[in-house]
């Protein structure tokens, strides 16, 4: 049978670019870190060039249905961009997401892959508009339960930029956090609207009035502890902000008139079943024309494929006769399965 010529998941190993123990350290113990060149640049190139294409200008009528964040499930894993999904599976940033959450790649799951549009608006925003939102943390609408404790992190979170700051400005505000006595990171993480009976309200100035009036005593912590000390994310082409479920943050307003792009994506450690993906499982696109997932599983690297869900090698789902089925699925798409059948 021949192999597919086309690449539709880049597979090579790329660990030239690695986090430092500085970024390592400001991610478990401030909460995010900043980093610049850990993705190649022709890679994150070809990526903006396919959100551009798929994404409305700004300025027309049709980017006014992309006001709010998301791309509402149209650019979203597996998707028809093979750079996006590259990106997605990049061997860097499981590397890095191993990395800060101190397990190896194999324990990682991916549950978070996007692209979204943010468009620069100075029209008045409504109470769910993302142009200047509320400070939050993302775990409510990531997890069924609450972060666990702090030393534990069982997540990560990162946003990619496909724009420089000074063209679109936005960049997302964090709130370091100072040890476990920090007043700004008081447990448990309830003080934001959405959170138990408090309505979600995402812009900031329509957030604070509302939890003025519902719970005087978080909008005043809101007010005395995070506002006063975010720091902005000063973001480049192709950097990548790795943050938590539980870090105080906020997407700031992108400049009128102007488009920032960025990739959002969630990795996991493994068997963190409250931790769903935020997508369609990846297993919906199957029955799709292009066979574009089928396609990625088979070229992928094991550990890309285990990254989605695929039983690892030495798996007790492994048979010799669920091997022959799995490669009776994929075969015809040049899967090669020594790696588990080496395991068997
Ligand atoms: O867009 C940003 O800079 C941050 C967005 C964000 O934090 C969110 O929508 O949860
Ligand atoms: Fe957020």
């Amino acid at each position: 049978m021949e192999k597919p010529t086309v690449r539709y998941i880049q597979s090579e190993r790329l660990m030239d670019s690695r986090l430092d123990d500085e970024h390592i350290r400001s991610w478990r113990n401030k909460g995010f870190a900043l980093v610049h060149d850990l993705l190649p640049h022709s890679l994150l190139a070809a990526l903006k060039q396919d959100a551009l294409a798929f994404y409305p200008e700004p300025n027309t009528t049709a980017s006014e249905g992309y006001n709010d964040f998301s791309s509402g499930q149209s650019f979203v894993f597996p998707s028809r961009s093979t750079a996006f999904n590259a990106i997605s599976l990049h061997p860097a940033l499981l590397q890095a997401v191993a990395d800060l959450l101190d397990v190896s790649v194999l324990e990682l799951r991916l549950t978070q892959s996007d692209l979204w549009p943010k468009y620069g608006s100075d029209s008045a925003p409504n109470a769910g508009d993302n142009t200047d939102q509320r400070m939050h943390c993302d775990y409510p609408n990531h997890s069924l339960v609450h972060p666990p404790e702090w030393d534990s992190p069982e997540a990560v979170e990162m946003i990619v930029y496909l724009n420089d700051y000074d063209e679109c400005e936005g960049a997302t505000a964090v709130v370091p956090r100072h040890g476990p006595d920090d007043p700004a990171y008081p447990w448990p993480i309830t003080q934001t609207p959405g959170v138990g009976v408090l309505d979600y309200v995402n812009d900031r100035l329509q957030a604070e009035v509302y939890m003025a009036e519902q719970d005087p005593k978080a909008a005043a912590f809101r007010a005395e502890h995070l506002y006063p000390r975010e720091e902005v994310a000063r973001y480049r082409f192709g950097s990548v902000l790795l943050y938590r479920h539980d870090t105080w943050h906020r997407g700031r307003p992108v400049k009128p008139g102007t488009l920032r792009l960025v990739q959002n994506l969630t990795f996991t450690k493994s068997g963190r079943e409250w931790l769903g993906p935020l997508h369609p499982g990846w297993s919906w696109s199957m029955y799709r024309r292009d066979k574009l997932m089928e396609k990625l599983i088979a070229q992928a690297t094991v550990a890309q494929r285990t990254v989605l869900g695929f039983p690892p090698p030495g798996h007790e789902y492994w048979s010799s006769n669920t091997l022959a089925a799995v490669e009776a699925r994929y075969r015809v798409f040049g899967i090669d399965m020594t790696a588990y059948r080496n395991a068997l």
